[in-house]
């Protein structure tokens, strides 16, 4: 009897996180749908069954989950996943809370498996997870020597609010998710600043890719900006390798990846956009060309849905992935 908790069912995550489980094959012989007070109590059809979202209590760890996928914010994530683990279940951990942990394993499966041995499997920032899966194959094949961020993210990494302002604010309403309108605007401000000048979603983005890719010591660089994009996450990665290498020979490295798609047909105007990375599952790239500014240097173009591949998806292989290991 394998008894699997969605911890935050109702939110932009929670809802695909539900389609996903369809999607990846998840045998939960009792599934049950965990939401805030402000939530529980609402219907959500999962399978072609109707189920009730339950409100999320200290007494709820004590049902004994085997496993708890969790998508509720950093602040529901560290007073309830030590309470879930204390009881015995596996956590995959959508919050930034756990991740920069040194007993937590980061996970992005196309790269890395859980070894660390805590109940609490952490699942990276959206905007990380598509810029590692596609620094990987270059690591692999050349070294990664420095990497300069930046990115461009859509609105739905801010949840439902962050929809909202844009939908609204294009009929003049005011913000409520973010500081300034976003309806004909871009912000260079993602979660909060820091004392360093940077955001904490740039400094996740250079401490997060120095873990997932066992790299401690690479130079990595962030400018985090939110767009009026409503889904899809684009990065722009300034790339210094190891080894040199030509143009076709950096495109090579994306090529017969399943988890990758190359778009890189300027001459057509073939490259990747957000529009047409959402829905997908994979990682797009392309725009590959060298940076003559610097040696051993390449500019790469990058978009991946950021709720499928940067949050439910990438949640729902780590359960896959653990659930097929036991
Ligand atoms: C964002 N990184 O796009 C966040 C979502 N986790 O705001």
């Amino acid at each position: 009897m394998v008894k699997v908790a969605i911890v935050g069912a109702t939110g932009v995550v929670g809802t695909k996180m539900i389609e996903m489980f369809e999607q990846y094959g998840i045998k939960a012989d009792e599934l049950t749908l965990l939401s805030s007070a402000r939530s529980a109590g609402k219907s959500l059809q999962v399978m072609g069954e109707e189920l009730t979202v339950r409100e999320l209590t200290e007494e709820t760890p004590k049902q004994g989950f085997d496993y708890v996928v969790m998508s509720a914010g950093g602040s529901t994530s560290r007073q309830f996943a030590p309470l879930f683990e204390e009881n015995g279940s596996i956590v995959i951990d959508n919050s930034s809370q756990w991740r920069m942990h040194e007993d937590i394993d980061l996970i992005v499966p196309e790269i890395n498996a859980p070894k660390l041995g805590r109940k609490i499997i952490a699942n990276p920032n959206c905007s990380t997870i598509q810029s590692v899966v596609a620094l990987q194959p270059l690591k692999e094949q050349f070294g990664l020597k420095r990497v300069n961020y930046t990115t461009y993210q859509a609105v739905s990494g801010s949840g439902s609010g962050g929809l909202r302002d844009l939908e609204e604010g294009a009929r003049g309403k005011a913000p409520t998710t973010y500081p300034h309108p976003i309806h004909d605007n871009v912000l260079p401000h993602i979660d909060v600043f820091l004392e360093n000048g940077y955001t904490k979603e740039e400094q996740k983005m250079i401490d997060e890719t120095r873990k997932i890719l066992e790299l401690p010591d690479l130079a990595v660089s962030a400018t985090c900006v939110r767009v009026p994009v409503s889904n899809s996450h684009s990065v722009h990665m300034n790339v210094t390798l190891e080894n040199d290498a030509t143009e076709e020979e950096v495109r090579d490295a994306f090529r017969n990846i399943p988890h990758i798609t190359l778009v890189d047909n300027p001459e057509n105007n073939e490259y990747p956009t957000p529009l047409e990375s959402t829905g997908r599952s994979e990682v797009f790239v392309g725009r590959v060309r060298r940076d003559d500014s610097l040696e051993n240097t390449f500019h790469v173009w990058c978009t991946a849905d950021n709720i499928l591949k940067g949050a439910a998806q990438n949640s729902v292989q780590i359960l896959k992935q653990i659930m097929e290991r036991e």
